[in-house]
C-alpha cells in the first residue's frame, strides 16, 4: 500500500503575477500526475489546500478538475483545512465544500467532531488498513482549547495510524511555535504536518515520525532564498507499519538570486549594478536583495527602472528587496527581543503607544495577516472592537 503526504498547496492568488500563480497551479498538477503515475491508494493534504478561504472561481474549477483526476483513478484525499482555508470570521471551511461534493474528506467535518465537557472527541477513518483522523489548523488558543482535551478513537487493528495536522511545532524552534510538540496525541506512526513551509523529515515524537513536506511552490521571496527545493512524500506500508518514505521534488521555475552591497554607492550605480548581474533568459524568478547604507536618499532608487529592465530580458517575477537598505535620514529603531511577537510590541512600545493600543494593534495585524476581502476585515475588525470595548474596565 502506498500513500502521498503533501501540504500547503496555497492554490489562489499567492502573487499579483498570473505566471507564478499558474506555478502554484502547476505544482499540485504534478502531485496529481505522480498520484496517478503511482497509482497511490490515497492522498494525505496537511492543509493550505487554498491560499485563501474565499478563492476565486478560477482556482475553484482548477482544484475541482484535478481532484476529479484522482476521483476517476479511485484515489481518496484526506485533509484538514489549514489556517488559510477558512475565510476571516468563518466557522465552516471552503474544504467542506468539496466534502460534501464527494471530491475529497474533510477528517475535520463536523461528523468527526463532538466537543463535550468530557472532553474534544474525534473520529477518524480506516480506509485500506490505515487509520487517518487530524485537527484543523487555527489561530489562536489551540493547545487548550483541542489538544490538551482531545481524546481520539483510534483503530488498533490498523497497519499505520496517521495523524494529519497544521501547526508549527516547538522542535523546529520555540520562535516560530504555535504548538508545542508535547502537546500531539501519542500513538500514531505518522504525523503529516502542514503550516511550514519548509521542508522537515524524520522529527522522531511518541512510538513514530513526524513530517513537514513544506509547500509545493515557494510562496513568497524568502521561501526562494531560504529553502533550496520543493517536494512531497511518498509512502508505503504493510502490515508491519511504514516500509519506506521517500521525499519526491517538484520542478519548479529555474531562479536568480542577486545580492548588493549598497554602502557608499550612489542610486544609479546601484541600479547599474542590478543590471549587470542580470542576463537574457526564458522566464526565470528573480530576487534582488539590496542592503547596506547608499549614499544619497533611498527614494532616489529606481525601482521601475530596474523592474522594467527585467522585465525585457525575460524576468516572469521579480522581487527586490531593499529593506536591509539605510540611507542618511533613516532613524535605525534598534529591536533587541528575538521573538517576532515581541518585536511587534517593542516597535510599537518604541513609537510611544500604550499596552491597550499594542494589545489593540496586534488583534488587527493577526485579523489582516490572512490577505482577506475588505468586506471580511471590515467584519473581524468590529469584532476586535466589540472584544476591545467588552475588555476595558
Ligand atoms: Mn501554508
Amino acid at each position: 500500500m502506498k500513500f502521498i503526504h503533501v501540504g500547503d498547496t496555497h492554490i489562489g492568488n499567492v502573487y499579483k503575477n498570473d505566471i507564478r500563480n499558474e506555478d502554484v497551479k502547476n505544482a499540485f498538477k504534478q502531485v496529481v500526475d505522480s498520484a496517478l503515475k503511482y497509482n497511490v491508494d490515497f492522498v494525505v493534504h496537511s492543509g493550505d489546500l487554498f491560499n485563501e478561504g474565499n478563492p476565486d472561481l478560477g482556482a475553484l474549477l482548477f482544484v475541482t478538475d484535478q481532484l476529479n483526476r484522482l476521483k476517476e483513478s479511485g484515489i481518496k484525499v484526506f485533509i484538514v483545512p489549514g489556517s488559510h482555508d477558512v475565510g476571516m470570521g468563518d466557522e465552516d471551511s471552503i474544504v467542506e465544500l468539496f466534502d460534501r461534493n464527494g471530491l475529497l474528506i474533510n477528517l475535520n467535518s463536523k461528523r468527526y467532531i463532538s466537543n463535550e465537557e468530557s472532553g474534544f472527541h474525534l473520529e477518524g477513518e480506516t480506509y485500506r488498513n490505515a487509520f487517518l483522523c487530524g485537527i484543523r489548523g487555527k489561530r489562536s488558543k489551540v493547545e487548550n482549547e483541542i489538544f490538551k482535551r482531545l481524546k481520539i478513537k483510534i483503530d488498533a487493528k490498523a497497519w499505520i495510524r496517521i495523524f494529519i495536522f497544521h501547526h508549527t511545532i516547538s522542535s523546529l524552534g520555540e520562535q516560530f511555535k504555535d504548538l508545542d510538540t508535547e502537546s500531539l496525541p501519542k500513538g500514531f506512526e505518522y504525523y503529516a504536518a502542514g503550516h511550514w513551509h519548509g521542508h522537515k523529515d524524520n522529527i522522531s515524537y511518541d512510538e513514530g515520525i513526524i513530517q513537514y513536506p513544506g509547500s509545493t511552490e515557494y510562496c513568497d521571496e524568502k521561501e526562494m532564498v531560504d529553502n533550496p527545493n520543493r517536494g512531497y512524500y511518498l509512502i508505503e506500508y504493510g502490515e508491519q507499519g511504514i516500509e519506506k518514505i521517500e521525499y519526491c521534488l517538484l520542478k519548479t521555475r529555474e531562479k536568480t538570486i542577486v545580492r548588493i552591497n549598497a554602502d557608499k554607492k550612489s542610486a544609479g550605480e546601484i541600479e547599474s549594478e542590478v543590471i549587470s548581474a542580470l542576463s537574457k533568459n526564458q522566464g526565470k524568478t528573480l530576487v534582488i536583495k539590496i542592503s547596506g547604507k547608499l549614499s544619497g536618499k533611498r527614494g532616489d532608487l529606481d525601482l521601475g527602472r530596474i523592474k522594467k529592465e527585467t522585465a525585457e530580458l525575460g524576468y516572469s517575477y521579480t522581487s527586490i528587496n531593499t529593506a536591509k537598505l539605510v540611507d542618511d535620514d533613516d532613524n535605525v529603531v534598534e529591536i533587541k527581543e528575538s521573538d517576532l511577537n515581541n518585536i511587534e510590541s517593542e516597535f510599537l512600545k518604541s513609537r510611544g503607544y500604550n499596552d491597550d493600543a499594542i494589545a489593540l494593534a496586534k488583534m488587527l495585524i493577526e485579523a489582516t495577516a490572512s490577505k482577506s476581502s475588505s468586506e471580511s476585515i471590515k467584519v473581524r475588525a468590529e469584532e476586535i472592537f466589540d472584544k476591545y470595548d467588552n475588555k476595558r474596565p
